[in-house]
């Protein structure tokens, strides 16, 4: 039988910016959208982060003090990621160990990272009742409310300007839909999450202030309970600001509901997010498994596209080999988009394929901003169109790259981009185009959305291939 699709506490632990030109243009896409109405960003982009700066979100990862000293992994979440959540590192236990004492050192290396690669931070968590130290649980129950109050006071002082968001109050239900009776509870009742929010507000009036909890993406008794919780809060000018939706899904059970039950939160005014998405599967994974990984990930971010208050994405971390879900799960793995050795797998390119097209209301709340990849260096303008080539990641045996399709000085209706592999490397799949291969020689050209650029506008399409990274001339033509 397989576990209950929850995360079991505790777990075992594993483990400058885009050209102005770039950022401009996908701002004016999502503006343009907005106004306009229209579902789809002109120009494909080729990383999760660019999509979704193209529709008015962010995608984001959780990352931990121990990934910073992995360079491919930091590369990787620099490059495709532009919101990252401490996974540890903010959290009562390591912030105020004992009491009054407080540690922000290694949150503080998270949120340098993130700054240095033009990345935003989700602040997680200030009021949780695992991750606590024993010394918490240990107070008179009468002095409870002011030591949570110093906590986040203290906590959300430091990071004040900082952090986009807070989870507040993490995982205060149980799974039918009472409040946990934790040391909070226990001293405050139900007003423990009131107070919280007003005491995070005033430390940090612009930071948006959210509950997060796992198992209420669909509509169920937990869910319904945080909702009514959440029309109760707003009636009484409680700031909340958003209900972050942990999705810790198994392979296949994405919710039918998901999609109705954020646009419920978000008709009350509030922001939603997808806070921790994994999606797991028994292992050993099969092909069909991980096709089915591909859809719940579409699923999902197409939810997001199709609620206007639904903010951003973020995974629990990158890659299949850093995730806490073996430990926690055992006979279960693969939740993520990466595999162990870094290669993106279907759910990577099905991410990707749900932001770069369908439909979307444009995002009410959320601006992009600016993220860090370097810009390739282009060939000159003159012809019909130019086509550069970079290497975004590499693995073993595989990798990476995304092409980057210029018009010439008049508009062109169309592209093909051809080159020639100089050592037998295959093309396993491909986003944003279309191809046809002839032993060593590649044809790629526009897919439906992103063939029609004006003058000097660009289009990005991506794909993963085996073999040794290469970057081979490439020759674009408009037909
Ligand atoms: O459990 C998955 C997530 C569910 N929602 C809230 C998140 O905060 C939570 O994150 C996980 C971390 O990814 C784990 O890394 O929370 C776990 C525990 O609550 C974290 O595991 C803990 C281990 O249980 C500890 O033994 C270890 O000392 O990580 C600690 C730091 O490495």
């Amino acid at each position: 039988m397989k576990p209950p699709n929850h995360p079991k506490q505790p777990g075992r632990s594993r483990g400058r910016a885009r050209g102005l030109a770039g950022g401009l243009a996908a701002a004016l896409a999502a503006v343009t959208a907005a106004a306009v109405g229209l579902a789809m960003p002109a120009q494909a982009a080729s990383t999760l982060k660019a999509s979704a700066e193209a529709r008015g979100r962010y995608f984001g990862t959780a990352l931990t003090r121990g990934d910073l000293g992995n360079g491919t992994l930091t590369n990787l979440a620099a490059a495709e990621f532009d919101m990252v959540t401490p996974g540890n590192e903010m959290k009562w236990d390591a912030t105020e160990p004992s009491r009054g004492s407080f540690n922000f050192g290694s949150g503080d290396q998270i949120v340098s990272f993130a700054q240095s690669h033009g990345m935003r931070v989700r602040g997680h968590t200030l009021v949780w009742h695992a991750q606590l130290p024993a010394w918490v649980t240990g107070v008179q129950l009468n002095q409870i409310q002011s030591v949570m109050e110093n906590h986040i006071t203290t906590e959300a002082t430091h990071y004040k300007g900082k952090v986009y968001s807070w989870d507040v109050v993490n995982e205060p239900y149980n799974e039918d839909g009472t409040l946990r009776q934790d040391v909070f509870y226990k001293a405050m009742g139900a007003n423990y999450i009131a107070n919280a929010l007003r005491a995070a507000h005033a430390a940090d009036p612009n930071a948006k202030l959210y509950i997060n909890d796992y198992n209420i993406e669909g509509i169920n008794a937990k869910s319904n309970a945080l909702y009514s919780l959440a029309q109760s809060l707003l009636s009484q000018g409680v700031p909340l600001h958003g209900i972050g939706l942990e999705s810790h899904f198994v392979v296949g059970q994405v919710p039918s509901s998901l999609q109705a039950n954020m646009q419920r939160f978000a008709d009350l005014g509030l922001d939603v997010a997808v806070t921790e998405i994994d999606d797991r599967i028994p292992m050993p994974a099969d092909s069909s498994e991980l096709q089915q990984q591909g859809a719940d990930y579409g699923k999902v971010v197409n939810a997001c596209l199709a609620v206007s208050r639904c903010v951003g994405v973020s995974q629990w971390g990158v890659d299949d080999g850093h995730s806490w879900i073996p430990g926690t799960f055992p006979g279960y793995g693969a939740a993520m988009m990466w595999d162990s050795g870094y290669k993106p797998k279907p759910a990577y390119t099905a991410a990707l394929n749900a932001l770069n097209s369908g439909t979307s209301s444009p995002s009410a709340s959320s601006s992009p901003s600016s993220s860090p990849s370097a810009s390739p260096s282009r060939s000159p303008i003159g012809g019909a169109c130019s086509a550069t080539i970079k290497t975004v990641n590499s693995w073993g045996g595989g990798f990476q790259s995304e092409v980057t399709v210029q018009a010439g000085s008049a508009p062109v209706n169309g592209w093909t981009v051809k080159w020639t592999w100089p050592g037998g490397q295959t093309i396993s799949s491909l986003w944003n185009g279309t191809q046809s291969v002839s032993g060593s020689s590649v044809t790629v050209r526009n897919a439906s959305y992103n063939g029609s650029l004006a003058a000097g506008a660009s289009a990005t399409f991506g794909f993963t291939a085996n073999g040794s990274a290469a970057t081979p001339a490439l020759t674009c033509a408009s037909p």
